[in-house]
């Protein structure tokens, strides 16, 4: 049963309820008793806006006695809707609407221009700029009031995001001085959506794009989406797959993607396409995609011109080229630069940006595959035009439960970087896995590149401080699908949400993010919230533990990479194996990237390449990644590297059994359906930790012929058990 006592904010009550408000509080009374439950799904992810604590709502209620916006625009019309239903769902009912303010308690919500009142007020927004807000306790006409403003209709929505989150958070609304502006520029999800709606590594149901009935139906989801998207300040959407279809940009498909980006366009979200490099053969009859061929030039600056004759605010492209068999400019002996390049030019004139993806690798087989983005890309740095993003994974192999930053960050200071994260969990257990993933990227976010002396964190360089750069952006890989929860787990919402907050400010720190999505979504009573924030806080690293400890990284079943397969070995690219990556034999154990391997280490700043190369000081949770040392090899904990192995998957695996528990303790306080759900994911989690565990035991002894210390159980099976098994139909794959 749950309760519905949420949060302990210090609330200022007053008395003097309008007639309707008591009405409402009567009616939740008699039909919402306290310890009732509501049936709850998911759907409604973290903007549930259940009602608060009765004492709670009457205190908030008489903060806000009155709603004045000036509802002119699409966005204020999202904004006003937003915060009626909102303080509806918080409160038992949205306060009445007013032309302006006329007594105490009025929510004044917009903009200068669409307001006198708040243009009165003359408040200092210039620093905001087109999406920031600031929320202030203010006095008008002599009444004490909120006022929510900004220079646009979308810095106003954002701000009223904001609002609606402080109740949802029990946060007083007293004494408000909140001044928010986003970081970055560019926040945009990246859908690996095919148009067969096939998620390309998605864990959450076929994609929600139905291409098919598109643009006659709508489905209401797309407003959801958008709404998702904007209480957070994601600003963007790239609808289809990097590994793209050229048939997205034909007049059919352009149709169809200006359908839903009408349906963002109030939302302050922008719809962009991954282009294919090989459209104007495909689609467009031309003999060739060569950058450099003046009809493909044209084509391309026709292409744009028409998507913006559909699209008049389209944001730009992506383009994923010569990676993984994706055509490309090496296709005709040209460039990144003379590819990227290329696509500017024909995006410029309607100011849409080019996303260039950094995450390449060649067909030849390179000495090592962590070196090739930045040998690749670094001789271009400043080469760009001016609206080119390079866009960057955070590490630089592939979304590994844990990596060191990637050495781009930092390695071009004339050209934009923007960030590549992914939030879809490829890598980490797929949905059924609880990963909160706010800790890793908080890592790569806060590790310092040093490339300027101390200080220089990859948040810096991607925020443009450190080396100046106005054109600023994160990009996430989307965890979305039709699924009823969205994100194929009730947690994973999480991770979708942390995303958003952090592109918003990639300085935010994990736990706060993890702490305001857990009292959104679960319960603000801190019985919930202490026990969920501690599970989620710990959870990556659990991960990290049972499958990849000690800097170890890609040993997960080969093509659709779930679960463990460290011996597979022999498929077309070497770098596409496990053996590759752990180079594990009778002696050792580790891939040597440093100055005496393949010296990737010198791919870093002086400082860090030299920690990152030095087996004594290289940090622990990179020992594997950077070096190859005999199973004997001693740690800190003065236990040989074969021990220390072994306690990281059992702790892994203890950690899961932890979860479970705290858990399990939480029943009654959150709603059934949700935790039932939780509960039975924590036991598939827990079954495949102790099997990733156990599998990679009993190869690794396989090889070394090492026993187990002592307190540590020999896998139940033999290691040919856990070779047979086979996923042919696993999720997300190709
Ligand atoms: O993580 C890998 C995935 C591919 C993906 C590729 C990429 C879209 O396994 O499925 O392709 O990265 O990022 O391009």
């Amino acid at each position: 049963m749950v309760s519905l006592t949420r949060g302990t904010g210090e609330i200022r009550t007053r008395t003097g309820l309008g007639r309707g408000w008591r009405l409402v509080a009567c009616w939740l009374a008699v039909f919402l008793p306290v310890g009732q439950a509501l049936a709850e799904d998911g759907h409604d992810l973290w903007l549930r806006y259940v009602p608060v604590q009765e004492a709670q709502a009457a205190a908030y209620r008489a903060d806000i006695s009155e709603l004045v916006v000036t509802a002119s625009t699409p966005t204020a019309r999202a904004t006003r809707d937003e915060l009626q239903r909102g303080l509806q769902g918080l409160l038992g009912a949205a306060p009445p609407q007013a032309g302006k303010v006329g007594r105490d308690g009025a929510l004044l919500v917009g903009t200068p221009a669409s307001s006198p009142q708040l243009a009165a007020l003359k408040l200092d927004l210039k620093a905001l700029g087109e999406e920031g807000y600031l929320i202030r306790s203010v006095r008008i006409g002599g009444h004490p009031a909120t006022a929510i403003a900004a220079n646009t209709d979308v810095g106003a929505l954002y701000g009223a995001f904001h609002f609606l989150r402080l109740i949802q958070t029990a946060q007083p609304l007293q004494a408000l001085d909140i001044r928010e502006a986003p970081r970055l520029k560019v926040r945009v999800l990246n859908h690996w959506d095919n148009l067969d709606r096939h998620v390309e590594r998605g864990y959450a149901g076929e994609s929600i794009w139905d291409w098919h009935r598109l643009p006659g139906w709508k489905d209401p989801r797309y407003t959801d989406y958008a709404r998702a998207n904007a209480s957070i300040g994601i600003n963007g959407t790239v609808l289809n797959n990097v590994n793209s279809n050229a048939q997205s940009l034909t007049p059919m498909y352009l149709e169809k993607a200006a359908a839903l980006a009408g349906v963002f366009r109030p939302y302050g979200i922008k719809v962009y396409l991954s282009a294919r490099f090989s459209a104007p053969m495909e689609i467009g009859g031309l003999k060739t995609a060569d950058p450099l061929d003046p009809a493909v030039r044209r084509w391309w600056k026709a292409k744009a011109d028409e998507v913006y004759r559909a699209i008049p605010d389209f944001g730009g492209f992506l383009v994923k080229a010569n990676s993984e068999g994706q055509p490309g400019p090496q296709d005709y002996g040209r460039s990144h630069v003379d590819g990227a390049n290329m696509l500017a030019e024909a995006l410029a004139p309607h100011g849409g940006i080019v996303m260039w993806r950094a995450f390449v690798y060649s067909h030849e087989q390179p000495d090592d595959r962590a070196k090739q983005a930045y040998s690749e890309f670094v001789p271009f740095d400043g080469k760009f035009a001016r609206n080119v993003l390079v866009q960057v994974k955070n590490g630089a192999i592939d979304f590994q439960p844990r990596e060191p930053f990637h050495p781009l960050f930092g390695a071009m200071p004339k050209t934009p970087l923007m960030m590549e994260f992914q939030i879809t969990k490829e890598y980490l257990g797929f949905a059924t896995h609880l990963a909160y993933l706010g800790p890793m990227y908080e890592e790569t976010l806060r590790a310092d590149t040093q490339v300027r002396g101390p200080g220089s964190t990859v948040a810096r360089v991607i925020d443009g401080t450190l080396d100046g750069h106005a054109l600023t952006g994160m990009a996430g890989v989307a965890n979305i699908g039709s699924d009823r929860n969205w994100s194929g787990s009730h947690f994973d919402q999480a991770n979708w949400f942390a995303f958003g907050r952090l592109a918003w400010n990639p300085h935010l720190g994990a736990e706060d993010i993890a702490r305001e999505w857990a009292k959104m979504t679960f319960s603000t009573d801190p019985a919930v919230v202490e026990p969920v924030v501690a599970m989620m806080m710990g959870s990556r690293e659990a991960v990290v533990d049972y499958m990849t400890p000690l800097g170890l990284h890609h040993l997960m079943g080969r093509g659709h990479h779930y679960g463990p397969a460290p011996w597979d070995a022999g498929s077309e690219r070497a770098d596409w194996d496990p053996v590759y990556y752990h180079r594990a034999d009778r002696n050792g154990i580790g891939f040597d990237r440093g100055s005496h391997g393949s010296n990737a280490v010198a791919q870093y700043a002086p400082p860090v390449a030299a920690q990152f190369d030095d087996v004594a000081q290289v940090p622990e949770q990179f020992l594997l990644w950077f070096h190859h040392v005999p199973w004997e090899h001693r740690l800190k904990s003065g236990r040989p590297l074969w021990d220390e192995l072994i306690a990281h998957y059992d702790r892994g695996v203890d950690y899961v059994a932890g979860m479970r528990r705290t858990w399990d303790g939480l029943a009654g306080k959150i709603d059934p359906e949700r935790h039932a759900q939780v509960a039975a994911f924590l036991a598939i989690q827990q079954q495949e930790a102790q099997w990733w565990r156990d599998a990679s035991i009993a190869y690794w002894q396989s090889l070394n012929g090492l026993p187990l210390p002592a307190g540590h159980a020999p896998p139940p099976k033999p290691l040919d058990y856990y070779q047979s098994l086979k996923f042919p139909y696993a999720p997300g794959n190709g």
